[in-house]
């Protein structure tokens, strides 16, 4: 019976007759040498198959609340076409078939097969999620005593595709760690290359908000979970290959695997044709020069982008963060401060892009071709040069205020009190600059102000941006409302679904398609009989348009209000019947907003320029007042997601 089933083998396909016993240093966190029959002769072949994700969803997943299941699987689904869509890998012609975990730690290759050197587990775990045995190879063993391998022919039918994707929703004890919403890794790497063919992601049940305005933060994060899996992660640095499929880390000669694996890290260590650290000498802070150590992907295709994205010739890679952990967050993100809302940072903050840099590394996996067309323009630091890649916020600011240039993207608007909002560069929303008061003071490599208005000097070390990733640099964020820990809008000015009830639009915005973020001149005021109320303010979405005959017009309650030269101040009036609503807004420069719409601005001139005759009203005075919305202010930015909020308790309510 026992010699029926058991096949034992004599010579593999590049056999040689080798026998390596490899320890498996990991507690087979990761199993490799899963065999995929690829399509002869790779190396003369492309990565030309596209990407085929199978999807599993564990059980775990049915024990969320209906609703949040829906969700979590349709966004999973929307993520998976997207790299689908965009990755190739090499041509494979047989299903997946994945390795079993062994009993214990030791391997035994003979002619390039694994074997389980005391025989297999009783069960596979990706991650912590059971593997489904029809997934599974037979177990391949070597008997030690009878010096026997054991090769039962596969049973199973495997999968046919070139990726599995566990997905679960599991609350472990990670999920509890810095709020984390999410998470994801590889599990099994096939032989000939190392890609990953197996991997996990598994959502914490208590982060999933089926909230609307939550919708694309849940997209993007399983987006960038996900591609961890496929292959950005510290933990396979060690594994990329060359186009040529050469391996770029040197690798042990009978094992095959990366000569070190660092046991604190619980990783192969790279070699510095993948990652490397470089110094930078004249790191400028608040009174004093270091030297800052900066780990970059030094990779042709991450190369070529990034120089090309900052304009920068001499760019050595692209910069990998270095706040975190390194089994967290450190050196498998991009770095905040250099390339903030790229999805391959580590936090969410607002308005994800995947941009070029992360499909260029990708490719400088060696596993993969990527679709660059399928990649969005970053505008964070685009064209800033090598000073904005390469030096401190603190001497970026510094510079820029000591020339009288703007700071963008950076900003040092304090608020204690009421926040002032400002317009995204872009002007597709309302933003917030996120320097904040922290209740200590930061750790010195991270203090960058010596003086800031209102505030004694010897606080100013509790100042600074509020996304430790981005090394505490302050910068314009987007950002959400909450009502009662309810997302109840956010501030793009696109979406309708921002709205406001008519009864809490104090600044008389509109939140549409055609609408882009304004400055006010200065303060608004609602009044009511003798009250006077002021909300936050500082800019809000209006509708625009533009013509080549009338320039740029701004609409407020529907009524036109057209901007004959930059600078100039429109004043609005308005009233519901309940309040007067007195406020102005600042117009921008008609090129600025209608030139990339094709239209040509007709000239400024301020001679042309007539009051706009608003009509006069009187302040109303009925019924009592209502001011019913109280409202948390959030910047929505996590490890993937922490939010902190600043409340707007207090409404500046006057009476007169
Ligand atoms: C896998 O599926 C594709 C179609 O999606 C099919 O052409 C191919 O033959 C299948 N491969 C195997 C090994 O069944
Ligand atoms: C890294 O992960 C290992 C095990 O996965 C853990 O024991 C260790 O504490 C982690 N180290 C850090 C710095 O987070
Ligand atoms: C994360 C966050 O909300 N941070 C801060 C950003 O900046 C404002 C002030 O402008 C703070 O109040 C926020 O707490
Ligand atoms: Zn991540």
């Amino acid at each position: 019976m026992l010699v029926l089933l058991f096949t034992v083998v004599i010579a593999g396909c590049y056999g040689n007759g080798v026998e390596v016993d490899y320890q498996d240093p990991d507690n087979q966190r990761f199993i490799y040498d899963v065999r995929l029959n690829h399509e002869h002769d790779i190396h003369k072949r492309s990565p030309s198959q596209p990407l085929k994700i199978h999807l599993y969803f564990d059980s775990s997943i049915n024990r969320l609340p209906l609703e949040h299941q829906r969700l979590i699987k349709g966004k999973v689904h929307d993520a998976v076409a997207f790299w689908e869509d965009t990755l190739m890998v090499y041509p494979t012609s047989a299903n997946i078939l994945l390795n079993r975990r062994c009993k214990t730690d030791t391997v035994r290759y003979y002619d390039g097969v694994r074997y389980c050197s005391d025989g297999c587990a009783t069960e596979t775990r990706c991650g912590d999620i059971r593997v489904p045995t029809s997934h599974l190879r037979s177990c391949e063993w070597y008997d030690r005593i009878g010096n026997e391998y054991y090769s039962p022919p596969d049973t199973m039918p495997g999968v046919n595709a070139s990726f599995i994707l566990y997905v679960a929703a599991l609350s472990s004890d990670k999920c509890s760690w810095q709020k984390t919403v999410a998470f994801a890794a590889h599990c099994q790497q096939e032989q000939q290359l190392d890609r990953p063919v197996a991997g996990y992601f598994s959502i914490c049940p208590r982060s999933v908000s089926t909230s609307i305005h939550k919708h694309e933060e849940l997209l993007y994060t399983i987006k960038h979970e996900i591609l961890h899996a496929l292959g950005f992660t510290a933990g396979l640095y060690a594994f990329y290959r060359d186009k040529w499929g050469r391996p770029l880390t040197e690798r042990d000669r009978l094992t095959g695997k990366p000569l070190v694996f660092d046991r604190n890290a619980g990783m192969y260590m790279w070699s510095d044709r993948v990652v490397k650290q470089f110094s930078r000498y004249n790191w400028k802070l608040k009174g004093r020069t270091i030297e800052k150590k900066v780990n970059m992907i030094i990779t042709p295709n991450v190369v070529r982008e990034v120089r090309a994205h900052f304009q920068c010739d001499t760019l050595e890679g692209g910069e990998l963060e270095d706040q975190g952990g390194i089994n967290g967050t450190a050196v498998t993100h991009w770095e905040k401060r250099v390339f903030e809302n790229e999805f391959m940072t580590g936090t969410y903050t607002q308005n994800p892009v995947i941009s070029r840099i992360s499909l260029a590394l990708m490719e400088d996996t060696g596993w993969y071709s990527v679709k660059y067309s399928n990649a969005k323009t970053l505008e964070w630091g685009k064209n800033l040069g090598c000073d904005f890649a390469t030096k401190s916020c603190y001497e970026w600011m510094e510079t820029k205020l000591s020339k009288n240039e703007d700071i963008h993207p950076f900003c040092i608007e304090a608020t204690r009190g009421q926040p002032v909002t400002d317009c995204s560069r872009n002007r597709k929303a309302v933003a917030i600059c996120n320097l904040s008061e922290f209740n200590k003071n930061l750790p010195s490599q991270y203090q960058y102000f010596s003086s800031i208005p209102g505030v004694p000097y010897s606080e100013t070390g509790r100042f600074g941006g509020s996304v430790a990733l981005a090394d505490y640099c302050p910068y314009l964020q987007e950002f959400v409302w909450k009502q009662d820990s309810d997302f109840i809008r956010g501030s793009r000015c696109a979406l309708v679904q921002n709205t406001l009830e008519p009864s809490q639009n104090y600044l008389l915005e509109k939140y549409s398609p055609r609408s882009k973020c304004f400055n006010h001149a200065s303060g608004w005021a609602l009044r009511q009989c003798n009250n006077i109320f002021t909300p936050h303010s500082g800019s809000g979405c209006y509708e625009y348009s533009c013509s080549s005959e009338t320039g740029l017009t701004i609409y407020v309650m529907e009524r036109e209000y057209r901007c004959y030269y930059p600078g100039q101040m429109l004043t609005i009036q308005y009233t519901d019947h309940q309040w007067l609503y007195l406020g102005n807004i600042t117009c921008p420069s008609c090129v600025e907003i209608c030139q990339d719409q094709g239209v040509q601005c007709p000239p400024m001139d301020r001679s042309v320029y007539r009051v706009h005759q608003e009509p006069t009203y009187r302040v109303p005075c009925s019924e009592a007042i209502n001011l019913s919305a109280k409202y948390c202010f959030s910047l929505s930015m996590t490890t993937i997601f922490i939010c902190l909020l600043l409340s707007i308790e207090k409404f500046d309510l006057y009476f007169l």
